[in-house]
């Protein structure tokens, strides 16, 4: 049986030419930063974002990590979209490791608006942690992989400065943002204090994440890292394969969009699930399961017709788009999920 598997861009290989430049990479030890070919991608990295400098890390949940560490004390206070990864998904390490509090702020499709952050920041009292910083997510993951564009980005971290707060954005899949907007992807994080985003996504890099920021902020990023174990020696037979994803990898992602989009509306025409189209902006779809069957159900249904997918919740399935998706698999992907649809949902 084939499999066509949805359930993230996670599951991407890397291509041959990342195999080829990850065998002749030239290395030496990144703890010591002597390693040429990591210096090369962290370099290229801060050129395409506007930053001063990267740092490579093994993942993207270090790099949020080590991001909050570095930005902030014990104690204090970080503003995060409820639905965020870093709050959602990171096994509450801002809180067990970097020991802050996160406030969970819902926003409207993943996105914080400026008067939320205006009312979420408590003016200074002997009972309150020190809000300090905000975290952004673009694309949104749970909000189904929504891109923010320059305009929302900026007006919402010139307030959180404004504020008095710094910016971090987790731009795991901003190369999915700048594509959808159509902007380069540094016009997304011009107020970003930090930013990371990752190779090992849609991108297809096998391994890592960048962080990236002012130099005396990377600097300080570089202790985290080697806190948290993320140290890594002749890390650039890795970092190769990140260098050839950005050179190669982030114009075609609009295939990948294109084909979420021919999913969500075949999706959309088979009872009784559902898709907001409005919100099939990247390479992300969620499916809304209107039916006795759990998501969770439904998948392994799937599962049985050769899809992969994943549920996100008690009534939501995620299905990604990626480079080992084509259009065709979409369509063989739309019959599987039509006839498990017909056999086995009967509508509320
Ligand atoms: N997301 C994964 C899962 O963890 C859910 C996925 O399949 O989408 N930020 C965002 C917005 C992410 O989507 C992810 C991974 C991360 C951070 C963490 O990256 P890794 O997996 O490299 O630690």
């Amino acid at each position: 049986m084939t499999i066509i598997d949805l359930r993230s861009d996670t599951v991407t290989q890397p291509t041959e030419e990342m195999r080829e430049a990850m065998a002749r990479a030239r290395v030496g030890d990144d703890v010591l930063g002597e390693d040429p070919t990591v210096h090369e991608l962290e370099g290229l990295a801060a050129e395409m974002l506007g930053k001063e400098r990267g740092l490579f890390v093994p993942s993207g949940t270090m790099a949020n990590l080590v991001a909050v560490m570095t930005h902030t004390q014990k104690g204090d206070e970080v503003l995060v979209e409820a639905e965020a990864h870093t709050y959602y998904y990171e096994v509450g390490s801002i809180s067990a490791v970097a020991g802050v509090i996160p406030r969970p702020i819902p926003g409207r499709l993943g996105y914080i608006a400026p008067d939320q952050v205006r009312e979420a920041v408590r003016p200074p009292n002997v009972h309150f942690p020190i809000p300090r910083l905000l975290c952004l997510e673009n694309t949104h993951n749970r909000a189904g992989g929504i891109p923010f564009g320059p305009q929302e980005m900026d007006a919402v971290g010139l307030t959180a400065h404004e504020l008095g707060l710094a910016v971090h954005v987790d731009g795991a899949r901003i190369f999915n943002a700048a594509v959808a907007v159509g902007v380069p992807a540094g016009q997304l994080v011009r107020y970003a204090d930090s930013v990371m985003f990752c190779v090992s996504k849609g991108l297809s890099a096998p391994v890592g994440s960048v962080l990236l920021g002012k130099a005396d902020f990377i600097e300080r990023a570089r202790r985290f890292r080697k806190m948290v174990g993320g140290g890594m020696r002749q890390a650039g037979v890795i970092a190769a394969a990140g260098i050839v994803a950005l050179r190669t990898m982030v114009d075609r992602l609009a295939t990948d969009h294109a084909n979420a989009r021919r999913l969500a509306e075949g999706i959309s025409r088979t009872a009784p699930l559902s898709v907001d189209l409005s919100r099939v902006r990247t390479n992300i779809v969620l499916v809304a399961v209107n039916a006795r069957l759990t998501a969770p159900e439904f998948t392994d249904r799937l599962k049985q017709e050769g899809v992969l997918t994943l549920p996100t919740g008690p009534s939501t399935i995620r299905m990604v788009t990626h480079r080992h998706i084509t259009a065709h698999d979409v369509d063989m992907a739309l019959e599987a999920i039509r006839r498990t649809a017909t056999a086995f949902v009967q509508p509320r």
